[in-house]
């Protein structure tokens, strides 16, 4: 299974190693053919080579885009050495064989991203570079293909500790990375080209991009799981460096993600407590330490084993608090040198660093899988403001609600529907997710927001006094009454029921004031 290198074709955009990469196979006695940029590079540092140009006896014509694309070149990579139809061919043709393919691609993506012109991103679709690399894997069993520079030095590791040989496993293992790389170049191109042609949705799209981690099981042991990263540079948890910790889990990944979202779309100092990708506890505060306070008390139960969000640099008295609950995870953007300190004593809790929070508003697709296929969705990137509010009621909100209100919104927004939230003071007070009825939603979280109250000494907290939001509109006034009986003083919600008219006369009836959002945020 031990092939030897006697000749290389370098062909790379990215000429990352490529001297050194050069000089080492000239030195292990490897021929080198190469085309125009790659062989100046070489030459210039004194490493010999044959242009492509010479070894076909055609020059590299239409601006490159005829430059290895001829049979001395595809027939020296894709030849059989062990039939002997196929090595008659190479003796008839005078066709060398070619041991090892070295390529990199034109950078179509990175053309694309700097926002080249239609022109230029067609010109940087690379034709030849896919054909070799393709030709390469398919021969892997005489043909090493390298399209990644990290690999260069395991290359070389194999050419000295095999005397000039390459090993099956390996070339096995370059050519599954070099198809991948095809494909997704290929996804690239078919994504930029529907853009351009207005299209939002591609015929084909490949929504697992990069993988980034293997993970020990999927949501329960008995699933395997992986992480892949869809190339997005919005800070969040794709974007995370790990500072300490266990190894992230697949639960984990997902509430991390629901809780940085979450805790992302406040503009004060917010803390964010996720279980089960629904938040137990929400809260805006003068600093980090007085959110979280608050944040907590909102299900002190729930916040057991959860996952906790920061919007600002976490503090040493914040992690003070957060290292007293036992929790899975912290994000945040920073941390400063003294809350690392006090979180290194938790060696199991995971710490992740983004550098930034995401923008809320931020344009992007969700995609959700389904038996034997996707659903594809532009992100939920809507944001009530307190401009975009329409009062139904005869009371009109007064400031401190309408704050209220809106902060109740936007937390409902990252609920699992039915969702409703109660909210007092720039914190959630009681959360009803995930329920088939909207009822049962508002009196869980009423009976919650109670149980709360009364275990923390305070039966006259939980809802009183508070406001409530709904993701979706009210479809019968009973929904509004439970959230009155539970004693709140203002309503947010679409609007937009045929029933509208008799929810509002149940708010007017007790002196609650309502308002619209028009837009609704059903989340599942
Ligand atoms: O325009 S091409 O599609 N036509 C070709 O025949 C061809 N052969 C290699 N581009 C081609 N390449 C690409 O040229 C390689 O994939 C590599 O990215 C690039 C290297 O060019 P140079 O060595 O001139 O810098």
């Amino acid at each position: 299974d031990l092939v030897p290198v006697a000749r290389a074709l370098i062909s790379v955009s990215d000429k990352t190693g490529l001297v050194d990469l050069g000089k080492a196979l000239a030195a292990r006695g490897v021929e080198i053919l190469s085309t125009g940029g790659s062989a100046k590079a070489l030459l210039d540092a004194g490493v010999p080579v044959v242009e492509v140009g010479a070894h076909t006896g055609f020059p590299e014509m239409m601006d490159g885009r005829v430059k290895t694309l001829h049979p001395r070149i595809h027939g020296g990579i894709l030849a059989r050495r062990d039939l002997e139809s196929h090595t008659r061919a190479m003796d008839e043709h005078d066709i060398p064989g070619i041991d090892l393919v070295v390529v990199n691609l034109y950078p179509f993506e990175a053309t694309v991203a700097k926002g080249a012109d239609f022109a230029t991103c067609i010109e940087n679709i690379d034709i030849g570079g896919p054909s070799l690399i393709r030709g390469a894997a398919k021969n892997h069993d005489f043909v090493a293909i390298v399209t990644d520079p990290s690999d260069y030095a395991e290359l070389l590791a194999q050419l000295d500790a095999g005397d000039g040989r390459t090993t099956l496993d390996f070339r096995r293992r370059l050519a599954a990375k070099a198809y991948a790389r095809t494909g997704a170049y290929d996804s690239a191109i078919a994504a930029w080209f529907a853009g351009q042609l207005g299209e939002a949705y591609p015929r084909r799209i490949a929504f697992a991009g990069e993988l980034k981690q293997t993970l020990r099981y999927g949501e329960n042991p008995h699933q395997t799981a992986a992480f892949y990263t869809s190339g997005e540079t919005r800070p969040g948890i794709a974007t995370a460096t790990q500072l300490q910790g266990k190894e992230l889990s697949y639960n984990n990944l997902n509430d991390t993600d629901a809780a940085f979202e979450l805790v992302a779309e406040f503009e004060r100092p917010a803390i964010a407590i996720i279980k089960h990708a629904n938040p137990c506890g929400v809260a805006e505060g003068a600093d980090l330490h007085d959110a979280y306070a608050k944040a907590l008390a909102c299900d002190p139960v729930s916040a057991f084993g959860g996952i906790i969000a920061c919007n600002r640099t976490l503090d040493a008295a914040t992690a003070e608090e957060i290292a007293k609950l036992f929790a899975e995870v912290v994000i945040a953007p920073d941390a400063d040198e003294e809350a690392r300190r006090v979180l290194a004593s938790k060696k199991n809790l995971r710490v992740l660093l983004t550098g930034a929070l995401p923008d809320p508003a931020a344009a992007g697709l969700s995609v959700k899988s389904l038996s034997g296929g996707y659903l594809v969705q532009t992100r939920d990137n809507g944001r009530i403001a307190a401009a975009d509010l329409k009062v139904v009621t005869k009371r009109v909100p007064t400031a401190a609600e309408l704050a209220d209100l809106v902060f109740a919104f936007r937390v409902a927004k990252h609920v699992k529907s039915n969702a409703i939230v109660y909210a007092k003071g720039a914190a959630t007070v009681g959360i009803g997710a995930g329920q088939m009825s909207r009822v049962d939603s508002s009196r869980i979280a009423a009976w919650k927001s109670a149980d709360a109250a009364t275990a923390a000494g305070l039966p006259e907290a939980g809802t009183r006094g508070s406001v409530v939001a709904s993701d979706a509109f009210f479809p019968f006034a009973d929904g509004l009454i439970a959230a009155a009986e539970a004693g709140v003083t203002a309503v947010i919600q679409p609007g937009g029921s045929v029933r509208d008219a008799e929810v509002i006369a149940a708010a007017d009836e007790r002196g609650l004031a309502m308002v619209f959002t028009g837009m609704r945020h059903f989340r599942h």
